[in-house]
C-alpha cells in the first residue's frame, strides 16, 4: 500500500507523459469527467519539490485499511486532484484554481498556534518539515457539492503540533485562519465568504489521529491550487473543514465562526459530517461524482470512516443537519 510500491512516480512526474495522459484523457470524453471535454491539455501547475523527513509506516496494508490511513479505492490522478479543485481565493471556477494559483508565493511563510495553551508557538516551514515526520494518508474527500477524489497526502496529525504547545484545560476547540493577502490572493472580494477563510473543529476532533496537517501530496510540497503550504485535511468531514493555506492555529474555549457557516448557515453547518442521510437544502448528499469516473458512488456516512470517528458523536442525531 505504500506509495512507492504502487506507483510509477515518473508517471506522474514525467512532464511529456503527463501531457500524453492529459491529452489521451481528453480524446476519451466518455470515460472522463466533461469537464475536461473543455479543458483537456491544460497543464499548469508547478511541479513542487519532493519532501524529505518521511517516515515510512510500520504498519501493515491492513492496518492502515482498519485504521482508515488508507483505502481500497483507488487513487485518484494527479492530474485530476490539481485540476478541479476549490480555493475561492483564487476564483470560484474549479478548472480555473491551478493557473490562477500556478504563482501563488509562500517563501517566509509562518504558522503562529496560540490561544489557550501553555507554550504559544510560531513556526517556519523548515521547522515544521524538520520538527514533524511525515507520513502517507490516502483519504477520500468528499465536496459538500457531491464530488469526490482519493489524495495521497503527505503530511503529520494535527495531535502532534498541538502537543507541543500543550493546550491548557480551557480549551474546547481549535480555530484556523488562511492568509488573508489580497495582493496574492485575487479572488479575495467581499462577497458570501468573510476574509480570511476561517475554520474550526472541537479539540477531541483535532486530536483525532485521522486529522491532519498536510504539507505535501505525492510526496511532493503541496500545489498552490491544493492549499500550499500547509493545510487541514479532515477526511470524515465535507471538504469546506479542510481549511488551505493557513497562517494561524488558535486553541480557544467557544465554538468559532466558520468562513461557511457564517455565509450559509442553513447550508453548511459547524460540524460538517459527511452523511448521506441528510440533503444538502438544494441537492441530495446519497451519491458523488467521483472526479474521473463515469458512474455515481453511494456517499458513505462520516466518507467511510465511521468505524474510526462515529464515537466521537455519540448521542447526536446523524438525521440533523448540525
Ligand atoms: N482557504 C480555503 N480553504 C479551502 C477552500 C477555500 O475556498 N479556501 N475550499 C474548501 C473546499 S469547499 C474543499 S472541497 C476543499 C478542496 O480541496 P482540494 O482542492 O485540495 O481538493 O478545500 C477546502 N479548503
Ligand atoms: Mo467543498
Amino acid at each position: 500500500m505504500l506509495q512507492d510500491e504502487i506507483t510509477p512516480e515518473h508517471l506522474f512526474w514525467n512532464r511529456r507523459r503527463w501531457i500524453q495522459a492529459a491529452a489521451l484523457a481528453g480524446s476519451l470524453p466518455v470515460s472522463f469527467g466533461a469537464y475536461r471535454l473543455f479543458n483537456p491539455i491544460d497543464i499548469d501547475v508547478v511541479l513542487q519539490s519532493e519532501l524529505k523527513n518521511f517516515v515510512k509506516s510500520d504498519h501493515d496494508s491492513k492496518h492502515l485499511l482498519e485504521n482508515g490511513f488508507a483505502v481500497g479505492d483507488s487513487t485518484s490522478s494527479m492530474y485530476d486532484i490539481t485540476h478541479f479543485n476549490n480555493f475561492l481565493e483564487f476564483t470560484d471556477d474549479q478548472q480555473a484554481v491551478a493557473a490562477k494559483s500556478k504563482d501563488f508565493r509562500t517563501d517566509g511563510w509562518t504558522i503562529e498556534v496560540g490561544g489557550l495553551v501553555e507554550r504559544p508557538m510560531t513556526f517556519t516551514l523548515d521547522q515544521i518539515r524538520t520538527e514533524f515526520p511525515v507520513e502517507e494518508r490516502i483519504y477520500r474527500m468528499r465536496c459538500i457539492e457531491a464530488w469526490s477524489m482519493v489524495i495521497p497526502w503527505s503530511g503529520f496529525p494535527l495531535a502532534a503540533l498541538l502537543e507541543k504547545v500543550r493546550p491548557t484545560s480551557n480549551a474546547k476547540f481549535v480555530a484556523f485562519e488562511s492568509l488573508k493577502d489580497k495582493s496574492r490572493m485575487p479572488n479575495q472580494v467581499p462577497g458570501e465568504v468573510q476574509w480570511p477563510y476561517r475554520e474550526g473543529v472541537r479539540l477531541d476532533e483535532a486530536l483525532h489521529p485521522l486529522t491532519l496537517i498536510a504539507i505535501g501530496l505525492y510526496r511532493r510540497e503541496l500545489p498552490p491550487c491544493n492549499g500550499a503550504p500547509i493545510r487541514l485535511v479532515v477526511p470524515w468531514k465535507y471538504g469546506i473543514k479542510s481549511i488551505k493555506s493557513i497562517v494561524k492555529i488558535d486553541l480557544v474555549a467557544d465554538q468559532p465562526v466558520t468562513a461557511w457557516n457564517q455565509a450559509a448557515p442553513r447550508e453548511n453547518g459547524f460540524y460538517a459530517n459527511v452523511n448521506p442521510n441528510v440533503d444538502h437544502p438544494r441537492w441530495s448528499q446519497k451519491t458523488e461524482r467521483r472526479v474521473g469516473e463515469l458512474l455515481r458512488r453511494d456517499t458513505l456516512l462520516f466518507n467511510g470512516y465511521e468505524k474510526q470517528v462515529a464515537h466521537l458523536y455519540d448521542g447526536m442525531d446523524l438525521n440533523v443537519h448540525y
